[in-house]
C-alpha cells in the first residue's frame, strides 16, 4: 500500500466518461501511457453528467447544521476541521487515533463520478475525490472476527448548531456490513470537483456508498469501529419502520410514506423531470452479489 497523494488526474482525464473507474486501471494507464486514462474510461458504457458545484454545495442534508436543505451551506463554516483525527478501534490489529493528514499521505486519491440518491426521492450526480474505504481499513488491519463497520460523526454542539436540538440522537451513527465496506465502490470522499470537500458536504472526510440511500453516507467521520454485531444507525433508531440497516436503493420497496420508484433530479431547473429509479441506484451489476439469497423486503 503506502501510496502517496497522487491527485494528478485532472477532471478532464476521467470526466464525464465513467461512473466508476477502477483505480488500478487508471493508475496503470497514467504510468504506462501518459494520456491513457481517456482511452480507458471511454470504453465505459454510461455517461453521467455531474451536477454543478453550486448545486452540490448548496442543497444539502446535514442535520448537525439544521434540517433545511439550505442550512448546512449557511452554518457549516463554523466547523473546525483542522486538526482532524479519525479513531479506528474495535476488531483491528492497529487501533488508534489516525491524524487525517497522515491518512491522506498514505492514500491514492482518485476521482469517481457517482449517482447519489436521497431517500426523499431526489438525486444528483457528484464528482467525488477520495480513496477506497478498504485502503483505510487495511491500514488498521481488520481482524478475521470482524463482520460490521460502525461509523460516527463529530459531536460538537458549539460548532454544530443543529446538535442543540434533539432531532436525532447525537452523534450521528451509521454502519455497513464488512463486505459492503470492503467493496471497491465504497469510498471515503475528501473532495468534490478536485477541491477539498466543503464543510456542508462533510469535511474533511465522509463516507460515500453509491448504491444506498444518501443517509448511509455519513459525513465528517471521527470514529470507525470494527465489530462482530450489526451496529445501530441514527435513522433506524429514529424511525425503525422507515429506515432499515441496509437501505439499498430499491424501486420495488417503498418508504412507508412515499414511493421509491422514481426520483427528481436536482438542478435541472424548469426542464428537470422525474426519472425511474434503478435497482441499487444503477450499480446492480457490481453489488447485487452481496445480497444473493436475501429477502430485500425484509432486509430493507
Ligand atoms: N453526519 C451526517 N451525515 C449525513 C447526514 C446528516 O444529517 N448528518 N445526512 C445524510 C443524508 S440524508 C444525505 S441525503 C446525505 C447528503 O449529502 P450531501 O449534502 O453531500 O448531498 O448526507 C448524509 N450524511
Ligand atoms: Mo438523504
Amino acid at each position: 500500500m503506502a501510496h502517496r497523494w497522487t491527485n494528478d488526474l485532472t477532471h478532464d482525464d476521467v470526466t464525464p466518461h465513467a461512473t466508476y473507474v477502477n483505480r488500478r486501471q487508471i493508475m496503470a494507464g497514467v504510468a504506462g501511457l501518459g494520456l491513457a486514462p481517456l482511452a480507458v474510461t471511454s470504453a465505459k458504457a454510461e455517461t453521467l453528467e455531474p451536477n454543478d458545484y453550486e448545486t452540490i454545495t448548496s442543497y444539502n442534508n446535514f442535520y448537525e447544521f439544521g434540517t433545511r436543505k439550505e442550512d448546512p451551506a449557511k452554518h457549516a463554516h463554523r466547523l473546525t476541521t483542522t486538526p482532524w483525527t479519525v479513531t479506528i478501534d474495535g476488531l483491528v490489529d492497529r487501533p488508534g487515533n489516525y491524524a487525517f493528514k497522515d491518512i491522506m499521505d498514505q492514500m491514492t486519491i482518485e476521482e469517481r463520478i457517482y449517482r447519489f440518491r436521497c431517500v426523499e426521492a431526489w438525486s444528483m450526480v457528484v464528482p467525488w475525490n477520495g480513496f477506497e474505504l478498504k485502503d483505510l481499513l487495511d491500514l488498521a488491519g481488520v481482524k478475521t472476527e470482524a463482520k460490521y463497520v460502525a461509523f460516527e460523526t463529530l459531536y460538537r454542539p458549539k460548532e454544530m448548531v443543529g446538535q442543540r436540538y434533539a432531532v436525532l440522537d447525537w452523534p450521528y451513527v451509521e454502519g455497513l456490513r464488512l463486505d459492503e465496506a470492503m467493496h471497491p465502490l465504497t469510498i471515503m470522499a475528501t473532495g468534490i470537483y478536485g477541491k477539498d470537500i466543503p464543510k456542508q458536504n462533510g469535511a474533511p472526510v465522509r463516507l460515500v456508498v453509491p448504491w444506498k440511500y444518501g443517509f448511509k453516507s455519513i459525513k465528517s467521520v471521527v470514529k470507525i469501529t470494527l465489530t462482530d454485531k450489526e451496529p445501530p444507525t441514527s435513522w433506524n433508531q429514529s424511525g425503525p419502520s422507515e429506515y432499515g440497516f441496509y437501505s439499498n436503493v430499491n424501486p420495488t420497496v417503498d418508504h412507508p410514506r412515499w414511493s421509491q420508484a422514481s426520483e427528481r433530479t436536482i438542478g435541472g431547473g424548469l426542464f428537470a423531470k422525474r426519472k425511474e429509479t434503478l435497482m441499487f441506484n444503477g450499480y446492480e451489476q457490481e453489488v447485487a452479489g452481496l445480497y444473493e439469497g436475501m429477502d430485500l423486503r425484509k432486509f430493507y
